[in-house]
This record gives structure tokens, C-alpha cells and sequence, in this order.
């Protein structure tokens, strides 16, 4: 700490700073304290937000020593740290996650009940940070989680955005966005360092020079920004462990640009202030499918570059050799959004601390490890050679020269096959010359990996066939993980008790454990304490739908969820027309009413705002929900939920109360998904495509407790190869044409049959996910799951089974499998 000879060292400030006494008086004082000194008010005069904000400041003041602890110990242990690079962190509500982590709930309860606080109205205010989009931002939040509660120095880097994820309204059936400012009522759980914030350049030209007879580059930038660090704290569970997630935001760097100031053009010199701080304004609302805009860039660069000087700069030493940056550090580069880091660390090494190219290389390509999360190719993001230039001059020159050195050992290799230097060039030619960001993330990467096997498996035999052949060893899989804590211990208590009772807490840190459960599967009291559990958990999301605006639940009712982006190759069609069909056969008599189980269809997801098809598709749903909700021909039989803005917080209370698991990608096209992971975490069974974890999902639980369907991922290729023509599958199946025929009709439209005349028709003579082609297989397996449900205490024990045997998906494993396999780095004491 380079100022702290001229701190003046009171002894009150050198001693070591404690936590508040843990006692109900001690927890009670500290939070009046806040009350009063923090939000300026009394109890009396307090409203619930203070009472919030208080609450959150005593659960920080407990873990306040923690940080400080591990902090030091970070400088001064010399242990590796695993830098986590994300774009996205889709954190969730943090009171009750941090009063858990910390032994805090029944202390801070009883304070509140003291108080006479309604602790669940307190809880009610906070507003989730919703700086991510979906599957990938919620993994990044789940690792963080885990590393912290498996003690491993980490520090996870990503933007503080000003605007979250949109909030999704529906106006007649339409999907509306409004704007997430996440911090309007205070933001209690980071702190702002200014006083630490970066320097980030950005445009202008490069040019080389003597220094000492040595000819160099460098970087004159045009403008710059300053990236000022948020710290937030990540407690670990129970181990007294606190990490932290910097997130930066971006101000400019001079208030008044000195130039257009003088010129006289007040209102102008404000203005390029707003300029540069729209870099960590609003968060790109498009989830694996990236639109290539120079904001985006701006973005990706901002954090990537503030991430990688800080960790210099302030977490090593400051005598640093930087040749031993490998045994110090990771960077983990969470898909390719944060890729532009690799050109970066190779600018700073070069540049600025003169290192040779070669040398700079060899620690660059140890400090960087890849996990792709996709297999669309539109997801792969390429930069326009023009525009990276223009942005970022420097790093096009590095990333040339990195190019260059690698078709180079592609020659050596494999001698002067031009088709295939073309295919792994990291520079694209086609359609317009662009910087193929997989490519040279994959180049650079000690390990690539993908997020669940049958992905990986896909990602070494298509997606990255060539580099694979080069280096086999590169590419490894990591099946994702997500957190127990949040996704049962928090989400689902009833069942937590449940389960702590039958085999002591340990299962919290200690996923596998659940296999304790597999011999009371047999037994009829735990099925039937079991099933009381999922009905009460039905019942709280009845309420949590009721005050939300949202009709109730129904007893009795199979409930059946699809929550997770819309996207189309996530095939929330093929969910609506099983809906439609069982509609139309019960409403046409073709259907045995009496085998039809009593059902609730509950969706949640949002659209990207540009995505017209994605935004049809939930017009639809909510079309098709009016009216089979409203008819009381199917009254009690059918129902369709659609509660708007499906977030975090929302899904904490769907998933303990689901009975089935809706995961129908197209197989191939799902990297892995952790949705399905967390409802079968939770005792829902899985309909589902033998698609990205689904795959393992299935192996684990067993055929028996699973509801397979539609055409595996060689049967998906060779449907393709012979030319695939849904309109075929629209004229062989009589279900399959009344349910498109009800939907072309108008019947859900008031009878204007133009509103999804661009649905049908991309159904039946588009369909690029092949909806049409696995509905009478899809229809068949709901056929299954109908009878199952039937048996009550037979799907009961399924479901319990499910809970037994998805241990394996904790992310503490993924942690740990990340630990041995890419970072070789250890948890510390
Ligand atoms: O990442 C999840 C996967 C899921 C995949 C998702 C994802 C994004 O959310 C955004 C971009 C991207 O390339 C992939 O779609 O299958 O489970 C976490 O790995």
C-alpha cells in the first residue's frame, strides 16, 4: 500500500477491525445504529426501504473483517488467483444470500421481529441487479458463489451497468421493455473506489519509434474514459470467506473538456461526457446472438483492459516479474465477450513493459483459458476488421501478428493447404474481412472448453474441428454447475429442512450427499412429507403470482414450466402447440378428457427487443393463454401463466413448486442449459431433447424418471443432409394440422388471421428448428407424462429420485473440475 507511511497510525486505526457482536442485541444495535447514522431517520420515521438499506449496511458490517482478512492475505499469500472475465453477472436478490452465508437469518429475524419489522415486506423492496441475460450471466454468478465457498482467491471482473436487463411488461399480449435502473433506491451492497479507477484509451493511431536502438509500437489514443472499480462483497457459505466481484463503471475522465470549453460551447463539452459515460449505460439485452456494434466493443474493451491493469497494478506486488504471471493469475474468458483481453495483455507486456514478442506470447497464451457456451454460429462474435481498427488501432496490429505467427505453424503442421489456412485464419474473409473472436481466443487459450459433454464433443468435431486436430489436448468439457445455496438452500427451505433432517446439513457444500435420499424413496412417509413440501411450494408461488397481478394457482393442477430466454431454438412453439392441440382436443371431443391430467403451462422469458420472431412467439403465448384460460370448456383442466419479467427473483419461487421440466431445444443447438439442472435439483422431471446437459441429466436419473424425446443430434444432421421439409410433417400428422390450422384461423386472434400468418408460414416452410419434425414425438412423451402423473406416489418417488441424483450438477463440482483440469489453482487457507 504505497500511502500508508504517511497515514498517521492511531491506535485505534491499526487494531484489527471486528465484527459486530453476534447476538440478537448486538445485531439489533448495529442495525438502529444504521438506521439512524446511514439513512438519517429514527425507527418510527423509517419506511421499509430504510429499513432495507440499514439491514443490508449490518449484514456488511458483519462481513467487513472478513473482506479486509482476505484481501490481505490475497497480497501477501502469493496464491494463484482465478481472474473470472464476464461481460454478465446475473446476481439476484443479495440480503438473504449474504444473512445465510454469514450464520446471519435467525439473528437478524428475531432483531427485525423485535424492531416489529415485517422482515418478508423488507425483503420484498430489493431490487435485483440484473446485469445479465440469462443462462451465461447466472453460471457467472453460480462460480463465483462456489469459489468463494470453496475458499479460492478470486476476483470476478465484469461492468456495472447503469441499466440491467430490460423489465418486460406485456401490453395486449405484446412484450414491452422499460428500462432496469436497478440502483434508483440506493445500491448498499458495492463501494465505489474513484481513487483507484483506470485510465481507458480508446481510437487514434499507432506509430513505432527508437528506443535505444530497439524499434517499437506504440498506442496514441484519441480519447479516453475513466473505469472506476464498484467492489461488491461474495461471502462464502459458512467458511468465513468474503471475495469480491469488481465491476467497473465508466466517467469521464475531465468533466469539461478544456478545448470545447474554451470555445465557448458549454452545452458540447457536457455533452461528450455523456459520451463517454454511455460505455456501462445499458447492458446489450441480446443472450447468444451479439450484434456487433462499436458500443458493444467499447464495453468489452472498457472492462477487459481496467480488469487486466488492476490485477497488475493492485493485486501483485509491486516489484512484479512479470514472466511468472502464469503461476500468479488466470483469466477465465466467459464466452468471447471479454476476448479483446488477449491483445490487451499483449500490448501491456510489449508496449508498455517492453518484454519480447515471443516471451509475451508464452506467458499470455498461460494466463488465458476459453469456455465457449454456444454452437449457433451466429452467436460466434466476429469484429469488422475496419471497425476494430478504428477503435482499437493497436490491438488490430496484434492480433495480425498473432495470426500471422499461427498460419505459420499451420504450414509447418499440415504444409500449404490454402482452404484449410483459410478455414482457421482468426482474420474471416467472408462475407467482409472480420476478426473471428472463438478463433482467437482458441489460438491463445491454454484450454478451451464447453459446458457440457455432448457440447464439447460438438465444439472438437464442428465448431472448432481444426483446432482440435492441432491440439488435442487443448479442449477440455466442463459441465455447468449451479449454486445449491441460492437454488435449494434459499429457494426451496421446506425442502431443505426436509432434507437436513434425513441426513444432517452437510449437503449444502456437499451435493453428492444427496444420494441419502435414494433409499427414502421407498419410503411412503417421506413421500408423502415430500409431496407436501411441493404443494406448499405451489402454493407460496400461488401467491407470489396473486400479488404480482397474476390469476392463481389451481390444486391439483401437473404444473409444467418453460422458463428461459425466448429464443427460437429453444422451441417454445413446439410447447405451444402441444397446448393448442390439447385444446383443440378437448374442446373437438377427439380427446379422452379423462386421461388428460389437470394441468398449468407457466412460461417466463423475455425477447431480445430486436428479435421480431422471438417477440411473435410470446404474442402467441399469451394469445393462446387468453383464450384456453377463458374457456370454460376446459375450465379446471387448462391453464396458461405467463407472469411477465421473468428475472431471478421469480424464478427462486417457480422452480421448487414445478412438477415437469420443459427442456425441447433442438438437440445440437442447446450448449447445456442449468435451468434443467436446478428444476431437477428441485424434484421436477424432465421432458426434454437429448441436448447440451440434458444428455447427463438423463444418465444420472435414469430413463425411468425422464421423459426422452425427438430426433438425437445425428438424426437432427441427417434430416438436414436429405433436405428437411416441414411441410410434410404438417401434412402426415392430423393433430399436427389442426393445431397450425387453429392458429392460422384466427382463433386466437380474434379472427384476424394475419397476425401470425409470419408464424405459421415460418413453420411450415421454414422451420429451422424442426419443430414440426419432433412434435408427434414430443406429443407421445406428454402422452407419457400424463399417465405417469397419474400415479401419484410412483411420480413422487421419480421426483424424489430426480432430487437424489443431481448432486453432480452443484457448481462447486464445476469448480472444482475447472480447478484440476484449466486453473491449477488451490483453495487457501
Ligand atoms: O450459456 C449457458 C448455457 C446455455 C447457453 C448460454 C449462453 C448465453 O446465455 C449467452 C451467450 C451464449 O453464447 C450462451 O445458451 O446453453 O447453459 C451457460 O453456459
Amino acid at each position: 500500500d504505497k500511502s500508508s507511511e504517511l497515514r498517521p497510525t492511531h491506535p485505534l486505526a491499526v487494531a484489527p477491525v471486528v465484527a459486530p457482536a453476534a447476538s440478537v442485541d448486538g445485531f439489533t444495535k448495529q442495525f438502529l445504529q444504521n438506521l439512524n447514522f446511514d439513512q438519517g431517520v429514527t425507527l418510527s420515521t423509517s419506511d421499509v426501504n430504510d429499513q432495507y438499506l440499514a439491514l443490508a449496511y449490518t449484514v456488511r458490517d458483519y462481513l467487513m473483517a472478513r473482506w479486509f482478512d482476505d484481501r490481505a492475505k490475497q497480497k501477501t499469500q502469493q496464491a494463484k488467483t482465478v481472474c473470472y472475465l464476464s461481460a454478465e453477472y446475473l446476481l439476484g436478490r443479495q440480503l438473504d444470500n449474504n444473512l445465510l452465508a454469514a450464520r446471519l437469518t435467525d439473528i437478524a429475524t428475531e432483531a427485525l421481529a423485535q424492531c416489529g419489522i415485517d422482515f418478508d415486506a423488507v425483503r420484498a423492496v430489493e431490487i435485483e441487479p440484473g446485469l445479465g441475460n440469462g443462462g451465461l450471466g447466472r453460471l457467472a454468478a453460480c462460480f463465483i458463489d462456489s469459489l468463494a465457498t470453496m475458499s479460492v482467491p478470486t476476483i470476478g471482473y465484469g461492468i456495472r451497468y447503469e441499466y440491467g436487463i430490460f423489465r418486460q411488461s406485456f401490453a395486449d399480449g405484446q412484450q414491452i421493455e422499460q428500462p432496469d435502473a436497478w440502483t434508483r433506491m440506493g445500491s448498499p451492497w458495492d463501494f465505489a473506489h474513484p481513487e483507484a479507477a483506470q485510465t481507458i484509451s480508446f481510437a487514434g493511431h499507432t506509430e513505432t519509434y527508437d528506443d535505444e536502438g530497439v524499434t517499437r509500437s506504440r498506442w496514441i489514443p484519441e480519447w479516453n474514459v475513466l473505469a472506476v472499480p464498484y467492489n461488491m462483497m461474495v461471502p462464502g457459505y459458512h467458511n468465513g470467506r468474503v471475495n469480491t466481484l469488481r465491476l467497473w463503471r465508466a466517467v469521464a475522465t475531465n468533466a469539461f473538456d478544456l478545448h470545447t470549453f474554451n470555445s465557448g460551447d458549454y452545452v458540447e463539452s457536457v455533452r461528450a461526457q455523456t459520451f463517454a459515460e454511455n460505455i456501462s449505460k445499458v447492458l446489450y439485452p441480446e443472450d447468444s446472438t451479439p450484434q456487433g456494434k462499436e458500443l458493444r466493443l467499447q464495453q468489452q474493451y472498457f472492462f477487459v483492459a481496467a480488469s487486466i491493469a488492476d490485477f497488475i497494478e493492485n493485486v501483485l506486488p509491486d516489484d512484479f516479474d512479470l514472466e511468472k504471471l502464469p503461476e500468479r493469475v488466470i483469466f477465465q474468458l466467459n464466452d468471447t465477450h471479454p476476448v479483446i483481453g488477449v491483445p490487451e495483455l499483449m500490448r501491456v507486456l510489449v508496449d508498455e513493459k517492453k518484454l519480447e514478442w515471443d516471451a509475451a506470447w508464452a506467458i499470455t497464451q498461460k494466463c488465458f483459458a476459453y469456455t465457449c457456451h454456444t454452437l449457433l454460429p451466429e452467436a460466434l462474435e466476429v469484429w469488422p476488421v475496419d471497425l476494430l481498427g478504428r477503435l482499437l488501432p493497436r490491438h488490430l496490429e496484434i492480433i495480425y501478428r498473432i495470426n500471422d505467427d499461427f498460419l505459420l505453424e499451420v504450414r509447418e503442421r499440415f504444409g500449404d493447404d490454402e482452404m484449410l489456412i483459410r478455414n482457421m485464419s482468426i482474420i474471416g474473409e467472408h462475407p467482409s474481412r472480420s476478426v473471428r473472436m472463438a478463433y482467437l481466443a482458441t489460438v491463445a487459450g491454454s484450454k478451451v472448453n464447453g459446458v457440457a459433454e455432448l457440447h464439447s464433443q460438438l465444439l472438437r468435431d464442428n465448431v472448432l474441428k481444426d483446432f482440435a486436430q492441432m491440439w488435442p489436448d487443448k479442449f477440455t468439457n466442463v459441465t455447468n454447475g449451479v449454486t445449491p445455496r441460492r437454488f435449494l438452500r434459499l429457494a426451496n427451505p421446506e425442502l431443505s429442512a426436509l432434507i437436513t433432517e434425513a441426513l444432517g446439513a452437510g449437503w449444502t457444500v456437499d451435493l453428492e450427499r444427496l444420494r441419502g435420499l435414494e433409499a427414502l424413496a421407498d419410503d411412503a412417509d417421506f413421500r408423502e412429507r415430500f409431496a407436501a413440501v411441493k404443494a406448499s411450494n405451489k402454493r407460496r408461488l400461488s401467491r407470489v403470482l396473486e400479488a404480482r397481478g397474476e390469476a392463481p394457482l389451481d390444486d391439483g393442477h401437473l404444473l409444467d414450466v418453460m422458463i428461459k430466454r425466448l429464443h427460437e431454438y429453444k422451441r417454445q412453439t413446439l410447447k405451444v402447440l402441444h397446448i393448442v392441440s390439447t385444446y383443440e382436443g378437448i374442446v373437438s371431443g377427439r380427446l379422452d378428457v379423462d386421461a388428460v391430467q389437470p394441468r398449468t403451462f407457466l412460461f417466463g422469458a423475455k425477447a431480445a427487443p430486436g428479435y421480431g420472431m422471438a417477440k411473435r412467439i410470446i404474442h402467441l403465448i399469451n394469445a393462446v393463454g387468453d383464450v384456453v384460460s377463458a374457456d370454460e370448456r376446459v375450465q379446471g383442466k387448462l391453464k396458461v401463466l405467463y407472469p411477465a419479467n421473468y428475472n431471478v427473483t421469480l424464478a427462486e419461487s417457480i422452480i421448487p413448486a414445478a412438477d415437469l421440466s420443459e427442456q425441447i431445444s433442438l438437440a445440437g443447438k442447446e450448449a447445456s442449459g442449468t435451468g434443467n439442472m436446478k428444476l431437477a435439483l428441485n424434484g421436477a422431471l424432465t421432458i426434454g431433447t437429448d441436448d447440451g446437459a440434458n444428455v447427463e441429466i438423463r444418465k444420472l436419473v435414469g430413463d425411468d424418471n425422464f421423459f426422452l424425446f425427438g430426433m438425437s443430434e445425428p438424426e437432427v444432421e441427417a434430416l438436414w443432409a436429405e433436405g428437411y421439409r416441414p411441410a410434410d410433417f404438417y401434412q402426415e400428422d392430423g393433430e399436427l394440422r389442426r393445431a397450425i390450422d387453429l392458429i392460422a384461423s384466427g382463433a386466437f386472434s380474434d379472427g384476424d388471421r394475419s397476425v401470425f400468418e409470419p408464424l405459421v408460414s415460418n413453420l411450415l416452410y421454414d422451420d429451422r428448428f424442426m419443430a414440426l419434425a419432433d412434435f408427434r414425438s414430443y406429443l407421445d412423451a406428454q402422452d407419457r407424462v400424463d399417465a405417469a402423473y397419474a400415479d401419484q406416489d410412483a411420480w413422487v418417488r421419480s421426483a424424489i429420485l430426480n432430487v437424489a441424483r443431481s448432486g453432480y450438477f452443484s457448481s462447486d463440482r464445476a469448480m472444482r473440475d475447472y480447478l484440476d483440469r484449466i486453473w491449477h489453482a488451490t483453495p487457501i487457507s
